[in-house]
């Protein structure tokens, strides 16, 4: 074994987005491409004193060029002088059991390769995210410096070893460096078992409750396997499609109504189990289904921080709760009633870590069936779906009365995202440009029912570091706190993706059962009255509704 130094050049167009760095499988397979991004990282996150002695986890959701990319950061990471890194078993790790494994092992900090939600196989996409000793994705500060490099490299170190085996659990070496290969599954199950009324929950299912999860062919499926069926005591069988495939079995791993249909169908239909449930590619989704209803992951956020006492690991209550600017007020209204703090965020589970460190925050959600706590520094898919279970096993309440209670108690936030897939890049930055230009005529303007109250493109200035994230997208918010928020995708592959995100507040319950597009109808008007968004990208209807 020898650590060779290689002569590269740069790679235009490295940027990390909301979550890492996603390109094609194809762009990734280049000679290079991946070895000068994890040259990159290596390079901003060693410090002066470089990489020694330091521990860093490393794992996938399994997708196609997973284990082949595992192979060269282990190598790279020997002739960086790494002393240790933990990988997960046939390189499996979910985002969020990377989050808690670097957690619990105080490691410096560890590489997820996921492109979440994005389809997988040869024609699919790939993706390679840093998280730092906290456990959550690196702030933009690393992230630029990373991108700063990909500029300027003109060589990266690996060592020729040849391949180490990822099926085994035990521990070998690289050069100097310890790799150790894990139980993807024990250190998680582990937290979730501190935070949640396992004994209540055996005893829910002893007692003949039924659920599905669809693990949907990604890397959730052994996690929920072991929980929910071994642990918990669940019928074989109420986790299906349990197996990572590189391809996710040809699907697309993003659980929402569209995507996870299947499950959909089955909860609406006559043989519903009480309690369905997904996750995405990597783990760290959920959606949450009762019967004849998807619970929007704003309102999940919601209901949660609401009934978090119920969970032994939220006993004590919350801090605080942050959200991301598109996700609905529903939480803020829990916040407030509570007599907690209520955080706005932008889009992105990296703009919560300084929260969480700092104690200001206990849950925090996104509108894309992203939910999470303080117990890691990534959102968190079975988490969430273990907290609903803890929830109906101590409350006896179902899903529906969970929300319709809610819903009577504190209104409901009708919420939507349309989303406008790979549409002309140059029309949709013109498409922002132009309403970037309109905002300050926004303002007071009235639209039928409707008066803009506050119209802007959000900045956030963290309340810990102070530093500023700004154009994180155009909010245009009602005098009735109705709102339309307009931003560009940060984690297609392909042309842009605009999302328009809608909201609407409803006190009165006896208004709770309108149709959520019926009800959003005015809103969609008015946003396509300022932004011209069909006319623009060419559309007549949104790709993806949820
Ligand atoms: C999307 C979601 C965002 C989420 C991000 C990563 O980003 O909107 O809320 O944090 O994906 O999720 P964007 O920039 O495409 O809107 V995951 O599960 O793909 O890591
Ligand atoms: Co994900």
């Amino acid at each position: 074994m020898t650590i060779q130094t290689i002569a590269t050049t740069p790679f235009a167009g490295q940027k990390p987005g909301t979550s890492g760095l996603r390109k094609k499988v194809t762009e990734f397979q280049q000679p290079g491409y991946l070895e000068n991004f994890v040259e990159a990282i290596f390079l901003t996150v060693g410090g002066p004193d470089g990489l020694a002695g330091r521990t860093l986890v490393l794992g996938g959701d399994g997708r196609y060029f997973n284990r082949q990319a595992i192979q060269t950061i282990l190598r790279m990471a020997a002739a960086h002088g790494v002393g240790k890194v933990l990988v997960g078993r046939g390189g499996i790790l979910s985002t969020p059991a990377v989050s808690c494994v670097i957690r619990k092992h105080g490691a410096h900090g560890g590489i997820v390769l996921s492109a979440s939600h994005n389809p997988g196989g040869p024609d699919g996409d790939f993706g390679i995210k840093y998280n730092i000793g906290n456990g959550g994705p690196a702030p933009e500060k690393i992230t630029d410096a990373i991108f700063a490099h990909t500029g300027t490299l003109a060589s990266y170190r690996i060592s020729d070893a040849g391949p180490v085996d990822l099926d085994a659990i035990g521990t070998m070496r690289i050069e100097e460096m310890v790799v150790e290969v894990i139980d993807p599954v024990a250190d998680y199950a582990d937290l979730m078992q501190q935070l949640f009324d396992f004994d209540a929950i055996r005893t829910l299912f002893a007692g003949g409750f039924a659920m599905r999860f669809d693990g949907m062919s990604a890397v959730s499926g052994p996690y929920a396997k072991a929980i929910i069926e071994g642990m918990l005591g669940a019928p074989a069988g109420t986790v299906v499609n349990f197996t990572p495939e590189e391809d996710f079995g040809g699907h697309h791993p993003d659980p929402n109504p569209v995507n996870a249909a299947e499950l959909v169908a089955l909860m609406d239909g006559p043989d519903a189990p009480d309690f369905g449930a997904a996750s995405d590619g990597d783990g760290d989704r959920n959606m949450i289904v009762g019967r004849k209803l998807a619970v929007s992951p704003s309102d999940s956020l919601a209901i949660l921080a609401a009934n978090a006492t119920l969970a032994p690991g939220y006993r004590a209550g919350l801090k605080g709760i942050a959200r991301s600017m598109p996700t609905s007020t529903a939480a803020d209204r829990v916040a407030a009633a509570l007599g907690v703090p209520c955080f706005e965020t932008p889009t992105g589970w990296k703009y919560f870590g300084n929260l969480l460190d700092a104690g200001m925050a206990t849950l925090c959600g996104e509108e894309s069936y992203g939910t999470g706590s303080d117990h890691i520094r990534e959102k968190d898919g079975l988490w969430a779906v273990l907290f609903w279970l803890n929830l109906q096993a101590a409350s006896g309440k179902t899903v529906n009365q969970l929300v319709q209670e809610h819903w009577t108690r504190f209104g409901r936030n009708y919420y939507s995202r349309h989303d406008y897939e790979a549409v002309d890049a140059a029309a949709a930055e013109q498409m922002m440009a132009a309403l970037r230009a309109q905002l300050p005529a926004l303002a007071g303007r009235q639209f039928g029912d409707f008066r803009v109250r506050h119209a802007d493109d959000f900045a956030y200035t963290d309340p810990v570091d102070g530093s500023l994230a700004q154009r994180q997208g155009i909010r245009i918010v009602m005098d009735d706190g109705s709102r339309i928020v307009l931003r560009l995708s940060g984690t297609g592959t392909e042309g842009a993706t605009v999302r328009l995100y809608l909201e609407r507040y409803e006190a009165d319950p006896a208004r709770h059962g309108i149709d959520t597009q019926e009800a959003l109808a005015p809103l969609i008007e008015i946003a396509e009255q300022v932004s011209q968004l069909k006319q623009r990208t060419g559309r007549r209807e949104p790709s993806v509704v949820t």
